[in-house]
């Protein structure tokens, strides 16, 4: 019996990362007087390492780019992505990131059938509640009674760590939610912790390795747009 959706936030409730995170970081490099340019390829290849910070300390150990002049690493990227932060919130301000197709009668049809909703996210709470807050307004913050946010855990995806926490504050064992994802890490993640997953890829994950997806719909659909199944039956 189906007690409770766990949403995750970047590539599922909003295609978020090439026009939303991406030149989010991109302006943040252009503030601190670092002339890195993230393109939409190379951050294809960046999206291999989730959470914003670890993606950042990543490039610089792969790709070498002249050390930052802080003697302080950690305190130099977490600076960094602090700026980032203030961009992507400036960009969710103005409109710019929808929501997907679905995504918004998905999470009404199951509030008016009793089914709980949480978040499960390797981003941050600021953008986590920026994101709902610009598209579904300030109240829907209160339709989700448990979030779980990148930094509030041990360990971010593809460890199971996120999910976890949220099942424990939901109280509710695995096999009573469904998670619906976007990529193979937050897959891995969800089935990590033991739940049924849904995808929905994007651009950036239509190639993961999606095997042991309940299902892998194109989307969740909209009236007169309906999802196309890549892989399974679909939801029953
Ligand atoms: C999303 C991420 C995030 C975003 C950037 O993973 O990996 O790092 O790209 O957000 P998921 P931050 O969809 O599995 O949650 O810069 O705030 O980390
Ligand atoms: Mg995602």
């Amino acid at each position: 019996h189906l007690k409770a959706l766990i949403f995750d936030v970047d590539g599922t409730l909003a295609d978020t990362e090439q026009d939303g995170h991406r030149p989010a970081f991109n302006a943040a490099f252009r503030d601190m007087g670092l002339d890195w340019h993230w393109d939409v390829s190379l951050y294809g290849e960046l999206l291999q390492v989730a959470g914003g910070k670890e993606r950042i300390r990543y490039y610089l150990e792969t790709f070498a780019p002249d050390r930052p002049p802080s003697p302080d690493l950690d305190r130099f990227i977490a600076r960094l992505h602090a700026r980032k932060t203030e961009h992507w919130v400036a960009r969710l301000e103005r409109g710019d990131i929808p929501l997907r197709p679905g995504v918004s009668r998905l999470m009404a049809s199951a509030r008016r059938a009793g089914v709980v909703l949480a978040i499960a996210t390797t981003t941050s709470m600021t953008n986590v509640t920026a994101l709902l807050r610009a598209n579904l307004g300030a109240a829907s913050l209160d339709w989700f009674p448990v979030m779980g946010a990148g930094d509030g855990v041990p360990v971010k995806k593809p460890a199971p760590d996120v999910y976890l926490y949220v099942l424990k504050h939901l109280g509710l064992p695995a096999h009573c939610c469904v998670a619906i994802e976007d990529s193979a890490q937050g897959l891995q993640a969800a089935q990590g912790a033991g739940i049924t997953t849904l995808i929905t890829p994007t651009d950036y994950t239509a190639t993961d390795d999606f095997s042991g997806a309940a299902a892998v719909l194109e989307h969740l659909g909209e009236p007169g747009r309906p999802g196309r199944v890549i892989q399974g039956t679909g939801p029953e």
